[in-house]
């Protein structure tokens, strides 16, 4: 695949910190779109496609106006369509809640279906004493399933708790969000021992129910943990028993045995259902010499 065949799009103020920051790990593969009326948003981004949705240059936000974001999304579409247009995977990424992230990620989503691209999103859930924005995320998150393939929910909660166990700040992914975006990307657009490609990732995705994404590391000589780990690592409450479907890329240093792939893959579905769809990718990265790391896409959760 091309590398301008894959987009990363950050939407409203989080969306934007979380691409940002994801598009540094993949800035050779993939291309980086950045939207909001925030015009803070793109400090620092010199190598982006900016879409302001405040043409005026006035505001901060969309003042909790999702209807007016998605609004102006329509309007400036036509300025970043090519850009969507020679993308065969978008990832879009946002924090619900706000004006912008809620109304915009929708129509951008819309936009990149139309164009035929395989549309992921991972959504950012607000906190649970921020009542209004999770009203306001709960009611956006049916239709930004519905014109999605997959729609990944990240719970800032528990996000902000991976975020203190890592030193890390949640507002600029814990450091998840970021594999989770390098796992994307580098499980469809670069070549694998074992190659995976979007018709695998398509064809996982289409059973009904749930989809979550899962990226997990650790020393190659303890596997048990690494598949622990990835068990235990959705952002949001969902149990992965009985899952139908998944794709499972599977990455190590040159060190790494076929041995090495079929025992975590194995230890991690074991309690999948047992009809499960399991396709299976590796790849051997320099950077991973003595460990072992798990990008697994989990659908038809129930
Ligand atoms: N507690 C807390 N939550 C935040 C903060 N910033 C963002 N969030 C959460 O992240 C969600 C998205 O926020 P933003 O990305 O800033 O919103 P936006 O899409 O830019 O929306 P507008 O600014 O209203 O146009 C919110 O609904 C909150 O749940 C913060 O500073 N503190
Ligand atoms: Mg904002």
């Amino acid at each position: 695949m091309e590398p301008d065949n894959l987009l990363v799009i950050g939407v409203g103020g989080l969306g934007c910190n979380w691409a940002r920051g994801a598009h540094t790990r993949v800035s050779t593969e993939s291309d980086l779109l950045l939207v909001d009326a925030d015009i803070n948003s793109f400090l620092g981004a010199s190598h982006a496609h900016c879409m302001h949705l405040d043409p005026s240059g006035t505001e901060r936000g969309s003042a909790a106006l999702p209807s007016l974001a998605g609004h102006r999304t329509v309007e400036g579409l036509e300025d970043v369509e090519s850009v969507i247009e020679a993308s065969e995977l978008v990832i879009i990424l946002t924090g619900l809640g706000g004006g912008t992230g809620t109304g915009s990620s929708v129509e951008l989503a819309k936009a990149a279906k139309r164009s035929g691209s395989l549309v992921v999103v991972v959504a950012g859930l607000p906190f649970a004493e921020q009542t209004f924005r999770t009203r306001m995320a709960m009611d956006a998150l049916p239709v930004l399933e519905s014109v999605s393939d997959v729609c990944i929910r990240v719970s800032l909660e528990r996000l902000a708790w991976h975020a203190r166990t890592r030193r890390m700040k949640w507002s600029e992914g814990s450091g998840w969000i970021e594999e989770l975006v390098e796992g994307l990307v580098s499980t469809i657009g670069k070549l694998g021992k074992i190659n995976l490609d979007m018709m695998d990732l398509k064809s996982v995705i289409r059973h009904e129910g749930r989809a979550t994404l899962i990226v997990a590391s650790g020393p190659v000589d303890d596997i048990g943990k690494i598949a622990d780990e990835a068990r235990r690592s959705p952002l949001i409450d969902i149990s992965l028993d009985n899952a139908r479907g998944c794709l499972i890329q599977v990455e190590g240093g040159p060190d790494m045995t076929l041995t090495h792939i079929a025992s975590i893959t194995e230890d991690f579905t074991q309690r999948f259902n047992e009809g499960c769809q399991v396709i299976l990718g590796a790849r051997v990265s320099d950077r991973l010499i003595g460990r072992l790391r798990i990008i697994a896409v989990v659908s038809g959760l129930d």
